[in-house]
């Protein structure tokens, strides 16, 4: 087997010259974005490196068939498995500007999914590498692991969590969950605190579950209720706390926010559903940046067919995951998964 590497501008272009090198029958065995030149990493160019074969006996028989007029020529012995690699030899198919062997062609809606934008390229050439060294067409392990490496989980050390985010993502409902939790499994004594006053019923929203719990709530108008509020609940082990939701265009509201709560002790969680566009997923958790936040919730997974998103935005924000909501119902529908459950999750979800 004769391996070429060629380094060129696009994919395109090397894969044009792998073919002028190797000829049409070439494999690709690897491709991948790498920099060159610069002086420490600035002003590097990208350029794209592609690995290529071809089988010898291939190129002998193509010269022989080409060169040689007599039909009664005796071919070159080949062996079994040299055979066997020509005759299972991939066809390469070409999706934008990757190429894909045929065999993982159902990975390409995968790479063009939004959500995994700044991962595909990597992605890409992991798929490839990895079934070029297996011959295996179901790479979902390798995907899994991927995945993995990208998501991060948190567990809570704080007493006092806050939960913000966009109006309806599931704010108080996770509150409801969370407080459960707390007081029924973990045996915590756990205390609410509301500053959603915009709307009357959104505090008797979340009393009616503090009454079923047993548990103290108190209403913040101010920052200074919010300070009372604080100081009344001080024998709680933890503290949920419920903010209003609001248009996250709403350029007013990060500042409101910000005066109705004091953020020192606190762990700031913003919620995100998963049936939410990308792109508005990543302006919401770019409004969000001024608010000192250390985790994520997500919300809504039983709403949405695929849950590449998760992915897309643990690798854009770096925040790591708190838990994730999965239904109306309180306090069943949430989960505290590690990376390894996530990942399969969003896999298993989104091949389907
Ligand atoms: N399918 C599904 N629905 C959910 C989930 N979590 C909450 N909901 C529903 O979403 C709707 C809004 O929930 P809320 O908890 O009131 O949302 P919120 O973020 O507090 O809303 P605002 O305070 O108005 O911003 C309700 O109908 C909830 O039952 C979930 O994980 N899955
Ligand atoms: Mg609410």
């Amino acid at each position: 087997m004769i391996v070429k590497k060629v380094v060129a501008d696009t994919v395109a272009e090397a894969m044009e010259r792998i073919k002028q090198e190797l000829g049409e029958e070439a494999i690709i065995l690897n491709t991948r974005h790498i920099k060159v030149g610069g002086l420490f990493g600035i002003f590097a160019k990208r350029k794209v490196e592609l690995v290529g074969s071809i089988d010898e006996y291939r190129e002998e028989k193509t010269a022989q068939e080409v060169d040689s007029p007599l039909p009664d020529k005796i071919p070159p012995r080949v062996s079994q498995p040299e055979k066997r690699a020509f005759v299972e030899r991939p066809t390469i198919i070409t999706i934008g500007e990757r190429p894909l062997p045929k065999e993982i062609s159902h990975y390409a809606g995968l790479l063009a999914e939004p959500a995994l934008n700044q991962l595909a390229e990597h992605l890409h050439e992991k798929l490839v590498s990895s079934y070029y060294q297996t011959q295996q067409s179901d790479l979902n392990a390798v995907l899994r692991e991927e995945v993995r490496s990208k998501i991060r989980t948190k567990t809570m050390n704080a007493k006092y969590i806050m939960l913000t985010g966009p109006t309806g993502v599931g704010k108080t409902t996770t509150i409801a969950k969370l407080a459960a939790y707390y007081t029924l499994t973990e045996k915590k004594r756990v205390g609410l605190i509301t500053t959603d006053t915009y709307r009357i019923s959104a505090i008797e929203q979340l009393k009616t579950y503090a009454d079923i719990l047993s548990i103290p709530i108190h209403v913040a108008y101010d920052l200074d209720d919010f300070e009372q509020a604080k100081t009344a609940l001080q024998s709680c082990d933890i503290v949920l706390i419920d903010t209003a939701g609001r248009n996250f265009l709403d350029v007013g509201y990060i500042e409101q926010l910000k005066s109705r709560h004091d953020f020192k002790e606190t762990e700031v969680l913003l919620v995100l559903s998963l049936t939410a566009k990308y792109q508005d997923l990543i302006r919401m958790y770019d409004r969000f940046q001024t608010v000192p936040v250390s985790g994520v919730i997500f919300s809504k997974a039983d709403e949405t067919s695929e849950l590449w998103s998760i992915v897309g935005l643990a690798e854009e924000s770096e925040l790591p995951i708190y838990c994730i909501t999965t239904g109306q119902e309180v306090p069943e529908d949430i989960m505290f998964a590690s990376a390894e459950e996530i990942s399969e999750m969003v896999v298993k979800r989104g091949m389907g």
